[in-house]
């Protein structure tokens, strides 16, 4: 397109085509049950898989992109690092949970400050969840609905897109028809972006490799954000995936690889593929699964799985009442998450189980059916995360639940900031 061409020689020339990748600090956890908003600070140095994600694919296709990922920082040298990363640069994203707001919000205005003419651009789950809410908010010009790679280029190259929010006309277009559930291909993650050894570092010198195979989930748990977004399930072949493993694995010589896939084993060949390959590597690894496909693999598999270095193994079980999983669609039953449980001690296979709790329909006897779960899987080895109060995602069955009943959510971007920020365990926040 003829255009498209003109603006990117424009960009080169002037030397402007640099695209800075801001990752907000995580301050504090919301999470919001039928009686109070929670609150808890979390100390995470994650990398930013969304950040290298969204910047493999601009870099592929040509532009400059920075990441300033706030983990690594401190509060202190945040006007510094952005005066320096923001010089010269024509956009600058940010990438938001929920609880990432308040951080967010203060860094955009900042830029705004040092550098009026930059053009912010909001995307991740909240701004994805809140479009309209957050393209309102004075400092932001651009949104991004869900997957960021073809909105962010096409805004780069002058293009429109369904999934991209424009707060001016500048770019012909609303974003108001957008879709959830259009997916990206998927661009190998180009870790050069980061400075790994900096979060090995940050990590107590534990050189654990983080890694993404596979997006999204076929299954449609009520409660989840997969659900919420209709993220598609979509996978690096194993051939990619072993040979990027290869290559991340000579340059970084991990210890143990996690693999951050909401599902590694839905496409079962795949992964049974990469698990032999991982068979000659010098790591353990880990990954998330669904428990009933869990239950569903082999003795020969399971023998493989240990053999291959496999440390843990992560999954949902999310309650002790057989009622409320077939209220969120889990597609589990109690009885088959204690057979998973047995299933892994008998392979010697690390289970880490994460549980929710106060969900809109739960009773309190369900809620101690869940406690007696907990107590049980703890006492036959299994890590347990929670039972954590349950957090409803607009746009969710059990959200709409929960607006039926009176939920009182906040109307702008500043107030949800707001809430994450003062609130505490005591407050009283959405029933009016
Ligand atoms: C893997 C994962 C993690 C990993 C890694 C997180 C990380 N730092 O990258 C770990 C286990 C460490 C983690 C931790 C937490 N997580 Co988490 N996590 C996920 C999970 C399962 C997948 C996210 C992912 O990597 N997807 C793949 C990447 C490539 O996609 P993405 O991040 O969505 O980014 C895409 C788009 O959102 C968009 N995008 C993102 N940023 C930007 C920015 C711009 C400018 C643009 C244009 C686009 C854009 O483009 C990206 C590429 O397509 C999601 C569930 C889900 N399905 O999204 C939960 C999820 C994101 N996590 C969640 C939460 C709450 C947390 C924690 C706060 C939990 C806790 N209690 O501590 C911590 C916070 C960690 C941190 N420091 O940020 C919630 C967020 C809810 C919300 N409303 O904000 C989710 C949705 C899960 C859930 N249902 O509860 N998490
Ligand atoms: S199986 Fe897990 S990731 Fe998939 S929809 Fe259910 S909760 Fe979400």
């Amino acid at each position: 397109m003829p255009y498209v061409a003109t603006l990117e020689c424009i960009f080169r020339i002037i030397n402007v085509t640099d695209f800075v990748l801001i990752m907000p600090a995580l301050q504090k956890v919301v999470g919001i049950t039928n009686r109070e908003l929670l609150i808890k600070p979390t100390p995470h140095s994650n990398i930013p898989l969304s950040a290298i994600a969204i910047g493999s694919s601009l870099v592929k296709n040509g532009l400059d992109v920075k990441i300033l990922d706030f983990h690594l920082h401190c509060a202190e040298d945040e006007n510094e690092l952005l005066a320096e990363y923001c010089r010269g640069v024509t956009h600058v994203g940010f990438s938001c949970m929920t609880n990432h707001i308040p951080h967010g919000l203060r860094l955009t205005k900042k830029v705004k400050g040092i550098y009026p003419t930059i053009k912010t651009v909001w995307g991740g789950i909240h701004p994805s969840l809140f479009p309209e809410m957050t393209i309102r908010h004075d400092a932001i010009d651009f949104v991004v609905v869900g997957e960021g790679e073809d909105p962010l280029l096409a805004l780069m190259r002058g293009e429109t897109h369904p999934r991209l929010f424009v707060k001016d006309s500048v770019f012909n277009t609303s974003g108001k028809n957008f879709k959830y559930g259009s997916a990206t291909s998927l661009t190998e993650p180009n870790y050069e972006l980061i400075n790994l050894e900096q979060y090995f570092f940050k990590n107590r010198g534990e050189r654990n490799l983080p890694l993404l195979s596979s997006r999204g989930c076929p299954s449609r748990c009520t409660f989840c954000v997969n659900t919420v977004l209709k993220n598609k399930w979509r996978g690096f072949s194993a051939e990619t995936t072993c040979n990027l493993l290869d290559s991340l694995c000579q340059r970084y010589r991990p210890e143990h690889i996690y693999f951050l896939d909401e599902n590694f084993f839905v496409d079962k060949n795949r992964a049974i593929s990469i698990v032999k390959y991982l068979c000659n590597i010098d790591a353990t690894w880990g990954a998330n699964i669904r428990l009933r496909t869990f239950n569903s693999l082999s003795d020969e598999t399971l023998m493989m799985l240990k053999k291959s270095g496999m440390k843990e193994i992560r999954a949902g079980a999310e309650s002790g009442s057989n009622r409320i999983l077939q209220i969120l669609r889990k597609g589990l039953t109690v009885e088959e998450i204690r057979r998973a449980v047995e299933k892994a001690a008998n392979f010697d296979l690390k289970l880490i189980l994460s549980f929710m709790r106060d969900l809109p329909d739960e009773t309190k006897e369900e809620t101690q059916l869940t406690l007696n779960l907990v107590q049980w899987c703890g006492q036959n080895g299994v890590t347990v995360i929670g039972p954590q109060i349950f957090r409803p995602y607009p746009g969710s069955e059990e959200y709409d639940k929960l607006v039926q009943r009176g939920l009182k959510t906040p109307v702008s971007l500043e107030e949800w900031g707001m809430i994450i920020q003062n609130a505490n365990h005591d407050s009283i926040w959405y029933f009016q």
